[in-house]
């Protein structure tokens, strides 16, 4: 066990800084195991905190300290202390303005943990948010702390011939013995969460980007050498991203340079450190044959996300931690709205929701729920959450439907002009949102500090006689951790009602005058139980309610199933039109798990789903991908969720019936869309081609549950003939998952043509990792003796042990407990080696409340063990102490 209980910190704590950094003029002398950095920093005493005369009190960890001096003093050891986070002068300096210089040592190859200075192959990089950068040096590690940084990088020209920092280049120079040094000036004030430094052998590519108002910015895209060649379309992703904010938000950029750099060693995405931006290679690289399409969207959806940063989150930053929304959420709401507006608006709402549905709301139902806004943290890196992120976006856009496009426009708009240079709070954000619209959110902002999912439940009463319609809607919120009751939310509950022939009702309530033609209102439900009457119904509508998901709430509603086909065939919102067919065929398989679980033996699902996807299969689109997310199965993570106690086995099991239900009754179908849209190519990337690919693949996935001679020789076909990544990687997925006879020389023929591609290379073990058949935990753990396996590149550890944790349920969650053993393994030899990553891993074990007697014991003595486990990090401690409770 740990010697002390880490200590939790309070939202209700925060204090102003006492002292203030204005200026940081730093120096490193880079080397891969000692690493000198001299910090100069111009302090003063901060006249707006109450305590003029406290002691100065730096963060630091893990750093070896060799000089202190005050105003060109030195300070010897008995004038300050030194704790292991430490660095304490404990007299005030007489005077508010004084100098501190600093001189301390690093070894960056020791750090596993890839926070602070690090070693990623043979490149130096850094990584300061939340709290790396006292990892460098001692500093105010604390986001309300701006200041004024230049850096000088001085290296080795052979190992370091690339050495980069933020801001603009400002002079460099030769030194002897093949050394050379660049100075860095970032003239914006930033927090250190926000520095940045980067050296070694780099390539790159360079563009440029001409701003509205005339400004010429340059773009480079560093990376290794033998990758210069998947840089493209991260560019042109870049310039999409800065035309986007200047077209929607009138939002510029702001230095001469803007620099991504991408390494092969980082915990998550990427990082938005001021004018260069440090990425995860897999939200850069990419090429037709390494990359697939959901590649391609999700790098230039993180691209834009570190983009937008620039103004939410670094112009404007946090003033503290809890205030992590502020920035995530408002940045991920901007990074979905560029990803609509680039592709397909529905599709794009669709998949974001999918994943707050399936993630979001069970982490919100789960012992580590916490508010938007958090009020408490033992390791902030524990709270770079789905609820951080995606329910905050939701948070965000709500307040976008609430206030329409211009209102939200305009309230941003007034953040920017009164926050800009300043670290603010998600209050300040609202408070701005208000003031620009005259509106009154108080309600609304128990979104921010409310944890938990609330409950919508509408119920629907028709009157023939007086051709009405009366909403009843209620709310309410589950308890969660430390939080027992809830008071009623804001939420904007958008709806449509439906006629008999399919089309939308225009909507009239019982005190207006006429129905204005809208056909989509917005009713802000506010109270435990409200009531709305619509009027001018000549015959019973289908209510089509939360279009668009335009709350992050479960929705309880009594609707059949002719009722869901009806909504799948016509609904005019994209969003319900798809959330009806998912949720019956949610539902349809839910019926099934339990038939399976009671012992009975079910032949066959209900009809109605194969009949609704046999009129959807008939019908023509334009939007191919839609069409295939139509045809999409809910996941079993979805099903789960719909479930008191989880089986796996009988949630896979009824999945898998469905599927190939659907494969046989349709299989005349789905062959001849199949064959339809089929083609080899391997450089074709517009929204057409993407959604051909994508519902092709769709209908091989149906067919390949058939799991058949002829469907495996369809997969091995597609395989071998495949020239882009999404063909050849769907068309080994269903080759995985079947019986064919090829498998193993296709997972060979694969390794051997992707083995120098690391990024392809987590596609092959995740591939195997989430291989749903028999014996999937023997196959991983004979992966990870594989020679291109290993613990300490986070990406193939999620590829491996997190995919088979995270998304091979019914193998993880094996009745003998295997699964989570193996998962315990692997958390107590990462909590030594990277605690983020350990603490990001054992999600699914948190979970454990969800499953029947037996693996709740089971799920539980691997927590206990984490729990007891040596040299525990905060990270582990605080997920393992909290999902015990
Ligand atoms: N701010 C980044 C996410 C990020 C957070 C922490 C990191 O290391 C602990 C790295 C990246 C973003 O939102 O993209
Ligand atoms: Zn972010």
């Amino acid at each position: 066990m740990r010697e002390s209980t880490p200590k939790t910190v309070y939202l209700k704590d925060y204090q102003l800084p006492e002292y203030l950094i204005g200026s940081a003029e730093l120096t490193f002398v880079l080397d891969e195991q000692d690493t000198r950095v001299v910090s100069r920093l111009t302090m003063q005493k901060n006249r707006k905190s109450l305590n003029g005369n406290a002691p100065l009190v730096l963060d630091g960890e893990r750093i070896i300290l060799e000089s202190i001096k005050l105003n060109g003093q030195k300070v010897t050891a008995n004038r300050y202390e030194l704790t292991p986070e430490n660095l304490i002068l404990p007299g005030a300096p007489k005077v508010d303005v004084f100098t501190l210089e600093i001189e301390t040592r690093v070894n960056p190859k020791a750090n596993t943990a890839l926070e602070g200075l690090y070693l990623s192959r043979d490149m130096l990089c850094t990584q300061c948010e939340a709290e790396g950068f006292r990892k460098i040096t001692y500093f105010l590690d604390r986001p309300d702390v701006m200041t004024r940084f230049t850096t000088t990088l001085v290296g080795d020209k052979w190992s370091y011939p690339v050495m980069l920092s933020n801001g603009n280049p400002a002079a460099m120079g030769d030194l002897r013995k093949n050394r050379h040094w660049v100075k860095w000036e970032d003239p914006f004030p930033k927090p250190c969460y926000l520095f940045a430094l980067v050296a070694g052998r780099l390539d790159h590519i360079e563009d440029t980007h001409l701003t509205p108002s005339g400004r010429e910015v340059k773009l480079r895209i560093f990376v290794e050498r033998h990758d210069l060649d998947k840089c493209a379309h991260a560019m042109q992703s870049l310039k999409h991203a800065m035309r986007w904010d200047e077209e929607v938000y009138g939002r510029e950029y702001d230095l001469d340079l803007y620099m991504i750099v991408a390494v092969s060693h980082f915990n998550m995405g990427a990082m938005e450190n001021k004018g260069l931006n440090v990425f995860n290679t897999k939200y850069v690289l990419a090429r037709p044959d390494t990359a697939t399409d959901a590649d391609y969207e999700h790098i230039e959806g993180v691209i834009g996300h570190e983009y937008f940063h620039n103004w939410t989150g670094n112009r404007i930053t946090c003033r503290d931690w809890f205030q992590l929304s502020l920035k995530e959420g408002l940045t991920v709401f901007r990074d979905q709205e560029f990803g609509a507006d680039r592709s397909s608006r529905a599709v794009k709402r669709i998949e974001d929701v999918n994943v707050l549905r399936t993630r979001q709301f069970a982490e919100d139902a789960g012992p580590l729920a916490h508010p938007v806004r958090p009020d408490s943290y033992i390791e902030i890196n524990n709270f770079y959450t789905m609820t951080v992120y995606e329910k905050g976006a939701e948070v965000v856009r709500m307040i976008h439907t609430l206030l329409g496009k211009e209102g939200f426009r305009r309230g941003a708009d007034l953040y920017f002009d009164r926050h800009d240079g300043q670290a603010v709070t998600c209050d300040d954000f609202i408070k701005a949102m208000e003031d620009a619209n005259g509106a009154d959110l108080t309600q609304f902002r128990r979104w921010y500090s409310q944890a938990g999912t609330p409950e919508l439940t509408v119920i629907s009463d028709y009157d023939g006689k007086s051709q009405s319609l009366t909403l009843t809607v209620r709310q309410s919120c589950p308890p969660t951790p430390g939080q027992p009751t809830k008071e009623p939310l804001h939420i904007p509950l958008a709806l449509g009602l439906i006629a008999p022939d399919g089309s939308d009702y225009p909507l009239q309530l019982e005190n207006e005058a006429e129905a204005l033609g809208q056909t989509t209102r917005v009713l802000s439900v506010t109270q435990l139980e409200q009531r709305f009457r619509f009027v001018n119904l000549p015959q019973e509508p289908v209510v089509s309610a939360l279009r668009g998901f335009s709350a992050p709430v479960r929705l309880h509603q009594h609707q059949s199933y002719g009722e869901l086909a009806f909504l799948l065939a016509h609904d005019s919102d994209p969003f319900n039109r798809w959330d009806a067919g998912h949720s019956l065929a949610g539902q349809i398989i839910l019926h099934l798990a339990e038939q399976l679980i009671a012992g009975e033996r079910p032949e066959r699902a209900d009809r109605h789903l194969v009949e609704a996807y046999r009129k959807a299969l008939a019908q023509s689109w334009n939007d191919l991908s839609y069409l295939a997310l139509l045809l999409g199965l809910p996941s079993e993570d979805y099903v789960s969720a719909l479930m008191k106690i989880v089986d796996p086995d009988a949630v896979h099991a009824a999945r898998q019936m469905v599927m190939k239900e659907i494969a046989q009754m349709l299989e005349n179908e789905l062959s001849r869309l199949y064959e339809a849209n089929h083609r080899e190519e391997s450089d074709c990337f517009d929204a057409e081609a993407i959604g051909r690919r994508r519902l092709k693949n769709t209908c091989l996935g149906f067919l390949a549950a058939l799991d058949t001679v002829a469907t495996h020789q369809l997969c091995v076909r597609q395989f071998r003939a495949a020239r882009n990544m999404t063909d050849q990687i769907a068309a080994l997925s269903c080759i995985v998952n079947s019986g064919s006879a090829d498998k193993g020389a296709c997972l060979d023929a694969f390794y051997q043509q992707w083995r120098d591609e690391d990024l392809v290379i987590d596609k092959w073990f995740a591939i195997q990792a989430t291989c749903h058949l028999p014996g999937a935990l023997g196959n991983v753990r004979r992966l990870l003796d594989h020679p291109a396996f290993d613990l300490k590149t986070p990406n193939r550890v999620r590829s491996l042990i997190g995919a088979f944790c995270q998304s091979n349920l019914v193998n993880f969650h094996q009745s003998d407990g295997g699964g989570y053993r193996f998962l315990g393994d692997h958390v107590i030899a990462l909590n030594a080696i990277n605690p983020q990553v350990a603490s990001r891993m054992f999600g699914p074990l948190t979970q454990w409340r969800r499953y029947d007697d037996a693996r709740q014991k089971l799920m539980r003595e691997q927590l206990q063990r984490i729990a007891g486990t040596d040299g525990i990090s905060k990270d582990v401690y605080e997920v393992a102490s909290k999902s015990l409770a």
